[in-house]
């Protein structure tokens, strides 16, 4: 099995404050001890993290944060679609003269203008008990406005709507992030489907 190029990236995708990026950092970590000679070793990219600190944007969104009362330190930018898709593209592909097979966990709120053919497992968390998301918003500091759209756009099914939109459902893992224990249940599921991908048996979990 070493030095596989099995091409295989698994997207997170749901509502802010649903556990994406917490999930995704466990989920590469697990894929490294599930995986261990599939190279090279998963890795997780935060968009938004990568948006920041890179300028992958067009300014603050003066208007979005006034209308939410978001505070000046917790600024939020207008997303530049395109810039986001040219720098996330070599990191999962490389380039021409070094092609990489991607094996990164991405993880992002918005999901319709990426390249379909970027993801082969694509999970769509969900948090649907509203009083729980509610509580982990309001405890991240957004002001009240904030906690309820994002809280309203989760009854509303905006991110599922556009992860069924944007991917086909056999590819598509709906699992429930409310409880600590959704994690390792996750984890393991988001395993199993990376391994159907690449065709390799997943070691168990060492610390299971
Ligand atoms: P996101 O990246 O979707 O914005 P996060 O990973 O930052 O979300 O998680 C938000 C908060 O919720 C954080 O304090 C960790 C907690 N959390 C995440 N998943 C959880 C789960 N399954 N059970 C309990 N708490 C969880």
């Amino acid at each position: 099995m070493a030095g596989t190029m099995q091409r295989c990236n698994v997207l997170i995708a749901g509502v802010p404050g649903v556990g994406k990026t917490s999930l995704a950092g466990r989920v590469a970590e697990r894929l490294g001890s599930a995986f261990p000679s599939v190279t090279p070793a998963f890795d997780h990219l935060d968009v938004g993290k990568i948006i920041a600190a890179e300028g992958l944007h067009d300014g603050v969104d003066e208007a979005y944060m006034s209308a939410v009362g978001a505070l000046p330190q917790d600024t939020v930018h207008i997303l530049n679609e395109d810039k986001v898709v040219d720098a996330l593209e070599e990191r999962l592909w490389g380039t021409a003269a070094a092609p990489s097979p991607g094996h990164k966990v991405v993880d992002f709120h918005t999901v319709d203008f990426f390249p379909e053919r970027w993801f082969q497992v694509v999970v769509l968390l969900r948090c649907i008990e509203t009083a729980v998301l509610f509580e982990r918003l309001e405890h991240r500091g957004y002001p009240l406005p904030k906690v309820q759209e994002n809280v309203q756009a989760e009854i509303m099914d905006v991110v599922a709507n556009d992860v069924r939109d944007s991917y086909d459902e056999s590819i598509i893992l709906e699992l429930p992030s409310v409880k600590p224990s959704d994690m390792d249940d996750n984890c393991e599921a988001i395993v199993e489907a990376v391994g159907r991908v690449l065709g390799v048996a997943p070691l168990p979990d060492p610390e299971g």
